[in-house]
């Protein structure tokens, strides 16, 4: 067995999780921040047995876009005097960030 965990825009949540009820992979989905832009995005939790990892990731890749996203750099009181540099960046967030992990038991109770 395996632990997927999948960090992905909060965007494609809700069609992931229909898609995967209609797979029938199951998983927890949980509200969470990037550490870089500060925004919200959404983790997926999903305990698969090995044989169903790859049907997995290949929902995940069918479903979550890459797409660019502005960031405006922090204000200071240079940035004030050089407007310019409050000028969005552009950034380019994955489809999906993906880990697949090792799972040593698993348990219902
Ligand atoms: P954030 O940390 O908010 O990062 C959003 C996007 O900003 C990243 O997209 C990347 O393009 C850029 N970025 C992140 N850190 C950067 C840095 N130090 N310098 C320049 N650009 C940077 P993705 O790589 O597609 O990541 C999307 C989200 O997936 C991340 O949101 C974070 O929540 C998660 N993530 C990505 N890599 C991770 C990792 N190695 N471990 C844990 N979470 C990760």
């Amino acid at each position: 067995m395996k632990l997927i965990l999948a960090i992905i825009q909060d965007k494609d949540s809700n069609r992931l999780s229909s898609k995967f009820v209609k797979e029938n992979i199951r998983a927890t989905k949980l509200s969470t921040t990037g550490g870089f832009l500060k925004e919200g995005n959404t983790t997926f939790i999903i305990g698969i047995e090995d044989e169903r990892v790859q049907k997995a990731l290949e929902v995940i890749e069918s479903v979550c876009q890459s797409r660019e996203q502005y960031m405006t750099s922090p204000i200071s009181v240079d940035a004030v005097v050089d407007s310019h540099l409050n000028v969005p960046i552009p950034v380019q967030v994955g489809g999906a960030t993906v880990f697949v992990l090792p799972v040593e038991s698993f348990h219902q109770f």
